[in-house]
C-alpha cells in the first residue's frame, strides 16, 4: 500500500504526512531532531531572527503537506534556528494555513503535527488579533490563558476525547512573565473569518469571557495537546476589535502594528535572555539564572501550602528563609546560593519520559517528592483510563519499591491515587527487585506497573519507572501521552501562580 500524501484525501493518514514532512526537514537541516517549534502569525515575521542564527531555510513547497502562504505579510517558508548557544534547535514556521482558506482542518494543524514528528516537545503559537481591552494599544503582546473555539471544527477525528484543561501551559506563561513581568493574559476567541467581526459579535465575545479575537491558533493548540506538546500562545494585539475603537479595521494597520512591536515580541518569544530560551524546552531547565524575583518566593510559598510531606516542607522553609535573608553583608553569599537553589527547584516539573521520572529527592516541582509522585500517578491513571491502547474505566496497577529513602511512601501514594481515581492497586508486600514487579504485572493481569527505584543512581536521587500490562517498559508515544496527562494535572497547584 502506498500512502497518499494529500491531506485533502480522506484516506490519507495526516500523521503519515507529518512523518514524511519531518523526514524532509531532518534531511534538509541535517538535524535529527528539533526541540521547540514556533509558528509566526501576523506581525511576528521578524521574531524568528531574534531567537538565534538561522541555519537552514526550506521552502514550504518542498515539504509534504505544506501550502504556500495565502496572505500578504506572511512568508512561505520554514527555518531551522539555533536557540542561542544551547545546542537546541527551533523549527520556525514563517506562515500558517488558516481555517478560512477552506483547505480543511488537517491542513491547518499540519505544521503542529510536523513539529511533533520532528521531535519538538513544546510549541509557541503566535498570532495577530483584535483586542477587547481598551488598555491594550496596538502592539501589545498578550499571553493566551485559554480559548473559545467558535469555528465549530476540531482537528481530532474519531472518538478521541482529548482533555483541554490547562491547554495553555501555566509553566510556560509564568516563564514568559518572568522575562517580561508586564505581560497580561487573556482568553482568545477564534472566529472563522476571513471577515472581521461586527461590533455585536465583539460584544458577544466579551460577554462569553473573551479578551482577544482572531482567526487562528485554537485548532492548532488542540492538535498540539493531542500530540503531547506543551503549548505557549502569545497574541499580538494589532488593533482594537470592531466597535471598541472608533475607526474601521484595515489589514495595513495590522501590518504596521506588527512592525512596531517586533522587538518586544522577539524578547518575549525568545525568552528575552539567552539563558531563558533554553527553558522553553521542558527537557532541560538546568541553567536558570538566579534571581530573587517575587514569583519565585510566591511559588515556594504556594508549594509550602500544598506539600503533603512535612520533611520536604521543613527543608523548603529553611531554603526560603535563607533566600530572604540577604542583607548586603556577609550573609549575602548564602542568600544568593539559596536563591539559586530555589530557582532550580522551581525551574519546571521533572519531565516524564520512557524511563519514567528521575531526579534528586527534595522539595519543589523539579525534584522527586510526594507531591510530584502524586501528580505523576494521577497522570498515569488518566492515561490508562483515556489514552492507553486498551483504555480501562477501572485500571489495575501493581506497585513495587526498593529500599531507597521514601520509595515505600511513593509506592503507597501511587496506590492511593489510583484507587481514588476509581482504579485498583496492589502494593508489593515488601522491598522486592524489579523483575518481581514485572512478573507480578503479568501474573495478576494488571494494566500497568510502577517501580519506585533509583536503580544504580546516586543516593540523593530516586526514580519512578512505569511498565505496561505485558511487563515491558513504556515506549513512545506512551511517554508523551503520559507526560501530557501529568502536565494537565493541577499545574496551577504545582508551579508558580
Ligand atoms: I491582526 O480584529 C487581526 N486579526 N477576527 N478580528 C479577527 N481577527 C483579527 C483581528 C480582529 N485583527
Amino acid at each position: 500500500m502506498t500512502a497518499s500524501l494529500d491531506l485533502a484525501d480522506p484516506n490519507t493518514d495526516p500523521f503519515e504526512v507529518a512523518a514524511a514532512a519531518a523526514a524532509v526537514i531532518a534531511e534538509r537541516t541535517g538535524a535529527e531532531r528539533h526541540d521547540v517549534a514556533l509558528v509566526l502569525g501576523s506581525g511576528w515575521g521578524r521574531t524568528g531572527d531574534l531567537i538565534g542564527q538561522t541555519l537552514v531555510t526550506i521552502d514550504n513547497a518542498d515539504v509534504p503537506g505544506f501550502r504556500k502562504a495565502a496572505v500578504e505579510g506572511h512568508s512561505g517558508s520554514m527555518r531551522s534556528v539555533a536557540i542561542g548557544d544551547t545546542g537546541k534547535r527551533a523549527l520556525v514556521f514563517g506562515t500558517r494555513t488558516h481555517f478560512y482558506e477552506g483547505h480543511g482542518v488537517r491542513a491547518v494543524v499540519h505544521a503542529v503535527r510536523t513539529a511533533r514528528a520532528a521531535g519538538c516537545t513544546s510549541i509557541v503559537l503566535t498570532n495577530g488579533c483584535g483586542g477587547l481591552n481598551p488598555e491594550w494599544g496596538p502592539g501589545t503582546p498578550v499571553l493566551i490563558r485559554d480559548h473559545l473555539n467558535l469555528t465549530a471544527a476540531s482537528p481530532i477525528e474519531g472518538a478521541n476525547f482529548v482533555d483541554l484543561t490547562d491547554l495553555y501551559s501555566e509553566r510556560l506563561r509564568e516563564l514568559a512573565k518572568r522575562v517580561d513581568p508586564g505581560l497580561d493574559e487573556g482568553v482568545y476567541v477564534q472566529f472563522r473569518g476571513p471577515h472581521y467581526e461586527t461590533p455585536a459579535e465583539v460584544q458577544m465575545a466579551r460577554i462569553l469571557g473573551g479578551d482577544l479575537v482572531g482567526m487562528s491558533t485554537t485548532l492548532e493548540a488542540i492538535a498540539a495537546r493531542q500530540a503531547g506538546l506543551e503549548v505557549l500562545g502569545i497574541s499580538l494585539v494589532t488593533n482594537l476589535a470592531a466597535g471598541i475603537s472608533e475607526s474601521p479595521l484595515s489589514h495595513e494597520e495590522v501590518l504596521e502594528a506588527g512592525r512596531a512591536a517586533a522587538s518586544r515580541c522577539g524578547a518575549a518569544g525568545q525568552g528575552g535572555h539567552q539563558d531563558r530560551s533554553r527553558e522553553l524546552s521542558p527537557v532541560t531547565a538546568d541553567s536558570t539564572v538566579p534571581e530573587a524575583d517575587p514569583t519565585l518566593f510566591a511559588a515556594a510559598e504556594a508549594w509550602l501550602a500544598d506539600d503533603p510531606d512535612a520533611s520536604t516542607r521543613a527543608e523548603l522553609a529553611a531554603v526560603l528563609e535563607a533566600a530572604r535573608s540577604g542583607d548586603g553583608g556577609a550573609g549575602d553569599e548564602a542568600a544568593a546560593a539559596a536563591v539559586a537553589d530555589l530557582a532550580d527547584r522551581f525551574a519546571g516539573m521533572l519531565q516524564f519520559g520512557t524511563a519514567g521520572l528521575r531526579g534528586r529527592l527534595g522539595a519543589g516541582p523539579n525534584r522527586m517528592n510526594r507531591a510530584v509522585v502524586i501528580r505523576a500517578a494521577a497522570g498515569l491513571t488518566a492515561y490508562l483510563k483515556h489514552d492507553a491502547d486498551h483504555p480501562q474505566t477501572e485500571p489495575f496497577v501493581v506497585v513495587g519499591y526498593d529500599a531507597r529513602h521514601k520509595s515505600d511512601e511513593f509506592a503507597r501514594d501511587t496506590a492511593a491515587v489510583v484507587t481514588a481515581a476509581g482504579g485498583r492497586a496492589v502494593v508489593l508486600p515488601h522491598v522486592l527487585p524489579t523483575p518481581v514487579l514485572a512478573f507480578a504485572i503479568r501474573y495478576l493481569g494488571a494494566d500497568a506497573g510502577v517501580m519506585v527505584t533509583a536503580s544504580h543512581n546516586p543516593r540523593e536521587d530516586n526514580g519512578y519507572k512505569v511498565y505496561l500490562g505485558d511487563g515491558s517498559q513504556i515506549v513512545p508515544p506512551a511517554d508523551a501521552l503520559i507526560a501530557a496527562r501529568i502536565a494537565a494535572v493541577g499545574r496551577w497547584r504545582m508551579c508558580r501562580s
